[in-house]
């Protein structure tokens, strides 16, 4: 049977109804994502945040009586809490209660198919849950009152389980490392191909997963899921001019993504931001799609990426949800794909956005020069050769190579 929750979403004191609503939209499409069923929600104005309980007195009691009244299995608050915070508001309410982060550790945990996915997520579990416990054991301290020294059996127990969790996460450090230089020399050697690349970068079911299968014909696992994607897939694929270039699907960003699973994930992210250029996808059909592309934009600043080449895809324009916000995306000073990968629509203009930016990267050079001259076998290292002309002892190369690979060319005759 299918688990249910309460949910308490908050508000400040004269916030804006449209950022309330679409916060409440966020969470409960988090909550649906988990496969959990919301019997009954609650939202609260809350001025400051109260100590110890995050929510008032009052709140906290007609929370506890709406739990009797539809015995809901958990209590999900739209905030993130801290562990004292969560014991107390349990004690009030008698079922466990989970903040917004647990709700997207669920997710992620729910999702993680790989290993590498799976150790990340573990890891981002084991360091969420290691201050609960630290704060289980200083009220069971509180408990023993005045007895200082000897150690009580529960408290013994959980100085144990942190231990454990501790040495758990020390391995999985460990294990992570080692897939990611596994990662890491794969990328190294895709690098020194020198074959230009493509992220698909985006707030999470943008479509991101989609557009990489309808350009590569690949079959990565894209669904009405949030988070469905966790690991990073690259791709090869030939632009309708030939070039061939590399696409990588990601995982998806989302608004306050807990600071764990950003560390966590930090790796496989930065693998999506090593490519060359970015394709940063939005998704029309959403209700404040251009807050979600602020949001990505953001996350990619603070990762050092927005300055690389760019383009912005408008997906799912079968779908717009606001014009407000639509008109907004198109204001973007990008070079700009809209598609619709339901329809199918759309798809050329942004092959030829890709063909744009490769464009501006690659460049043609010709050397003229002794068969024998390490600068042609080096041409044909660095670049794909397009036309070979035979002279007297001599031979004529066009290649097109990337335009920061063509300065040692530079000099020699006709280079
Ligand atoms: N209506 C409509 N739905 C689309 C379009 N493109 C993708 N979808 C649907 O949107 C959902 C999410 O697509 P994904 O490709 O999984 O999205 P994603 O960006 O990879 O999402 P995460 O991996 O979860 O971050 C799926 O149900 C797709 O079928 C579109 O153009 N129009
Ligand atoms: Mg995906």
């Amino acid at each position: 049977m299918e688990s249910s929750a309460l949910l308490i979403t908050l508000r400040k004191p004269g916030e804006d109804e449209r950022a309330v609503f679409l916060r409440s939209a966020e969470i409960r499409s988090l909550i649906s994502t988990l496969g959990l069923r919301i019997i009954y929600s609650m939202e609260f104005t809350i001025k400051e945040r109260i100590n110890t309980t995050y929510i008032g007195k009052g709140q906290a009691e007609s929370v506890r009586e709406a739990v009797l009244a539809y015995s809901p299995d958990e209590v999900i608050i739209d905030a993130f809490i801290t562990p004292r915070e969560e014991n107390n508001l349990e004690r009030i309410f008698g079922v466990p209660v989970s903040d917004r982060e647990a709700v997207i550790l669920a997710i992620f945990f729910q999702n993680a198919r790989s290993r590498e996915a799976r150790l990340q997520i573990e890891k981002a579990e084991a360091e969420y849950l290691r201050p609960r416990l630290a704060d289980r054991e200083a009220k069971l301290s509180q408990q023993r009152g005045g007895v200082r020294g000897a150690k009580g059996e529960g408290e013994r127990k959980i100085e144990l389980e942190r231990r454990r969790i501790s040495e758990r996460i020390r391995a999985l450090d460990r294990e992570i490392k080692a897939t990611e230089d596994v990662r890491r020399t794969q990328r190294k050697s895709r690098e020194r191909s020198g074959i230009f690349s493509f992220a698909l970068l985006g707030y999470t079911n943008a479509g991101k997963s989609t557009i990489l299968n309808a350009l590569t014909g690949s079959e990565v696992l894209a669904e009405d899921k949030l988070f469905a994607t966790l690991d990073t897939t690259t791709r090869a694929l030939k632009l309708p001019n030939g070039q061939r270039v590399l696409l990588s699907d990601t995982v998806g960003f989302i608004s306050n993504l807990p600071e764990g699973l950003v560390k966590a994930f930090s790796s496989t992210l930065e693998e999506a931001l090593s490519a060359d250029a970015l394709i940063i996808v939005a998704d029309a059909s959403h209700p404040d799609a251009a807050g979600c592309l602020e949001e990505t934009e953001n996350t990619l600043r603070n990762l050092g990426a927005l300055d690389k080449a760019r383009i912005l895809v408008i997906n799912k324009t079968d779908a717009i949800a606001d014009d407000i916000s639509y008109a907004a995306l198109k204001a973007r000073k990008y070079i700009i794909a809209e598609t619709s990968m339901k329809d199918r629509t759309g798809i050329d203009s942004l092959l030829s956005a890709m063909m744009k930016v490769t464009d501006e990267a690659f460049g043609d050079i010709t050397i003229t020069a002794a068969c024998s001259e390490s600068l042609i076998s080096d041409l044909y290292h660095d670049g794909t050769v397009k036309n070979i002309e035979y002279g007297d002892g001599e031979i004529t190369v066009t290649a097109r190579m990337r335009k920061e690979m063509m300065a040692k060319y530079m000099g020699h005759p006709e280079g």
